[in-house]
């Protein structure tokens, strides 16, 4: 009651003071004022801040499974049953192609662009009857309609690469994705494993490069190539010569007869992803249906309630299309709910442009962008005050975040970010590597739209954290999806123990992978028996239930004396010697000490020995062996100074004048150091060095 009529008091109250300004004189200047009161309270009600409502307490965003707190599953599922599917009649990657089909109908689904013009759109409809058709020519062509016949997609992101992906789903074959920066060799293992005998290739160059491998005798079972566009009549009469079928793109699929679709199950093989590591040869993780299903209904759980896609979303397609997290995100966010993909054109320069034209509401980014961007836009602030407004701002918008509050319509958006902000952009998910927390925080607070932070690997699908919406803090990769179960396991030779919620993450759950195609050894080094998929990856659970990433599980090998060695971490102390550009630690378990392959930096090598008082050029210095020794004491007093243990620190040193590169094979694409390569290509010299030093 004593609240009510205080209620009714102050209603009555404001209704007073209400008439009683309506019984002041009127005078221009008053209602004027009046106006301009009225319409920032209109205003301030219109961009108020709301927070996003989080699907569950951010104070414990996963729940330990069975009572051990260091195996963690989402906080969003009810029990420790695991969530396979969302909806209940999608259960493969071709359900969710098929419910785009069924909500938009002829509605845009895939869009590319000539230089310089608007996108085109290739309707839902027209894309299925695209793969449908090319799908039958695939199997007029001798293809068999079930998982076991592998179809080699080659070339970059474009609507054909998709509909050849739909072309093999509709017939329930598995695509085996090839791209460039495998380099040669392993594509010619992968044909060779995978016996492929068909590929369907964006341009001539792409099939003219399989072709030679073939005239090489390297893979027999090649025998058919379908070149996307601009075939010409030689490459046609090349094949000829050594039994290969060179077609164009529509040949197959004008082919009259359609043959009677063939859907996959959840458990069949969708694709074979070949990632190339930083040792050995490419493996082929195997994903099914099932895989893709699970993953991308996970993610669609989590936004429930705060994001929803919806069909007049557009994304781009630039990132490339043969690792997980780009299809995923294809099949998820957008297929699935009717909404579009435009592809780039195809030039990573030409990107901006393209983004201008498409005004995607959905950006699939990797960190490496988005530092780009970071830098951008601090380089384009360069008086002292815009610098320092930017930062307040910045500062301001920082603090909203962690009350939840994610918009693009302060204050402070108007004033400092409106140059920098995408017209329509709603959703950023960053994925593939680690992102510095400092980048990530700016940019949620400059680009005023929702960035999410996925951790996960090909192995288990491209994902096993995400962060959750309203937990706009960096530092961490979020907390388990509801499709994986996550567990950290001691690695006592870090010093890492589960106990204290730290080691090697693992995984399981439907979206974790089924094995390394033909390769029971590896597939057996990843996954144990009872499902739990090894990352190599280093974690530490946070109190609030997320995870954060904090090191990788490293190449660790004994030293004779039995030490623990891990060479990485020595290598990167190495890396701050201002002559030392590229190092590689060696040692193994034989031996009782340890050897380094430098490569010294070329723009400071040659002066900086002038000083010692040796010249020469770079190859000769490289030469020199007293100059080897001051290297060698330069680099072992850095990592005293870092706290490296004796037996840590090299005792000989090789110097080389030629850099590790992707090039010659000593580099993987992502620039982590091929061990094993690296090792074999240095066998002579690291020989030569123990049989001095010991005998
Ligand atoms: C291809 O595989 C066969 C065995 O299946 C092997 O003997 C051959 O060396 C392989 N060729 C290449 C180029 O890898
Ligand atoms: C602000 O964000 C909304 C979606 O959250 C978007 O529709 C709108 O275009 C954005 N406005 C600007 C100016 O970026
Ligand atoms: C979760 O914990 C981390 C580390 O303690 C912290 O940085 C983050 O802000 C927390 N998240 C929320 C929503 O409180
Ligand atoms: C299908 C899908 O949603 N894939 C996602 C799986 O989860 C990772 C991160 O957690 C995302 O990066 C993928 O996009």
């Amino acid at each position: 009651t004593v609240a009510v009529s205080i209620y009714r008091h102050s209603i009555r109250s404001e209704l007073e003071d209400f008439w009683s300004v309506l019984r002041l004189p009127v005078s221009t200047s008053s209602l004027l004022g009046l106006g301009a009161l009225a319409s920032l309270t209109a205003y301030w009600l219109m961009t108020r801040p709301r927070p996003m409502p989080p699907p569950c307490d951010l104070q414990s965003q996963s729940v330990a499974v069975g009572g051990n707190p260091s195996c963690r599953r989402s906080a969003l599922l009810k029990d420790d049953k695991l969530l396979d599917f969302y909806f209940d009649d999608i259960r493969t990657g071709y359900d969710m192609f098929l419910r785009g089909l069924q909500i938009t109908g002829d509605g845009p689904c895939l869009g590319f662009r000539k230089p310089g013009q608007p996108y085109e759109w290739i309707s839902y409809t027209e894309v299925a009857q695209q793969a449908v058709a090319l799908g039958s020519g695939l199997l007029a062509k001798g293809c068999q309609a079930n998982p076991q016949q592998f179809i080699g997609v080659f070339g970059q992101n474009s609507p054909q690469w998709t509909i050849s992906e739909l072309a093999c789903y509709t017939y329930s074959m598995a695509l085996v994705p090839l791209y460039d920066t495998l380099g040669l060799e392993s594509i010619i293992h992968i044909l060779n494993l995978t016996e492929i005998s068909l590929v369907i290739c964006d341009r001539e160059e792409k099939a003219a490069s399989l072709l030679e491998i073939k005239e090489k005798g390297s893979t027999p079972t090649l025998s058919c190539l379908v070149v996307c566009k601009d075939l010409s009549p030689e490459l046609v009469e090349r094949g000829r010569k050594s039994e290969v079928d060179v077609l164009k793109l529509d040949e197959p699929s004008s082919c009259s007869h359609i043959f009677l679709l063939q859907s996959p199950q959840p458990q069949d093989l969708a694709v074979v992803c070949f990632t190339s590591g930083t040792t050995g040869k490419p493996k082929g993780a195997m994903i099914t249906h099932g895989n893709i299903a699970s993953n991308t209904s996970s993610v669609i759980k989590i936004l429930e309630g705060s994001f929803e896609i919806k069909q007049d979303d557009v994304s781009i397609s630039y990132l490339p299309l043969a690792h997980m997290f780009e299809r995923m995100i294809q099949v998820l966010s957008m297929f699935c709910h009717g909404a579009r993909v435009g592809f780039y054109q195809g030039d990573i320069s030409l990107l901006m442009d393209d983004i201008k034209t498409l005004k995607p509401t959905f950006f699939p980014v990797v960190p490496r962008l988005l530092n780009r961007i970071y830098d951008k836009i601090l380089s384009s602030v360069n008086s002292p005050f815009r610098r320092a407004l930017l930062h307040f701002a910045v500062r301001r918008k920082q603090a909203e975040l962690s009350a939840g509050i994610v918009r693009n319509n302060s204050l402070w958006d108007k004033l400092v970010f409106r140059k920098i902000q995408a017209r329509n952009l709603r959703f950023v998910l960053t994925a593939s590597a680690p992102i510095s927390p400092t980048v990530l925080s700016f940019l949620r607070a400059t680009l005023g739209c929702l960035i999410f932070e996925g951790y996960g690997q090909t192995e288990c699908t491209a994902g096993c954290t995400f962060s959750l919406p309203g937990d706009w803090s960096s530092g961490h990769v979020g907390a388990p999806l509801p499709c994986a179960m996550v567990k950290v396991v001691d690695i006592p030779e870090m010093d890492y123990y589960a106990k204290n919620g730290a080691g090697e993450i693992c995984i399981r759950g439907p979206c974790v992978f089924k094995g390394y195609l033909r390769d029971p050894e590896k597939s057996a080094e990843a996954l144990e028996s009872d499902g739990w998929l090894h990352t190599g990856d280093v974690g530490q659970w946070l109190p609030n239930g997320t995870l954060r990433i904090i090191d990788r599980k490293k190449h660790i090998f004994k030293l004779s004396q039995g030490e623990y060695i891990a060479p990485e971490k020595i290598e990167n102390v190495y890396m701050r010697c201002a002559t030392v550009l590229q190092v590689f630690v060696h040692g193994d378990s034989l031996e009782s000490f340890l050897i380094g392959i430098v490569v010294p930096n070329p723009e400071v090598f040659v002066t900086w020995a002038k000083d010692q008082g040796f010249v020469g050029s770079y190859e000769e210095l490289c030469q020199n062996p007293d100059l080897t020794k001051i290297v060698m004491k330069d680099m072992q007093a850095v990592g005293k100074v870092a706290g490296l243990k004796s037996f840590e620190q090299i005792k000989a040193l090789h110097l080389h004048p030629e850099m590790f590169s992707v090039a010659n094979g000593l580099l993987t694409p992502t620039l982590k150091s091929r061990r094993v390569d690296i090792r074999r290509a240095f066998q002579e010299q690291i020989s030569s060095i123990y049989s001095k030093t010991t005998h």
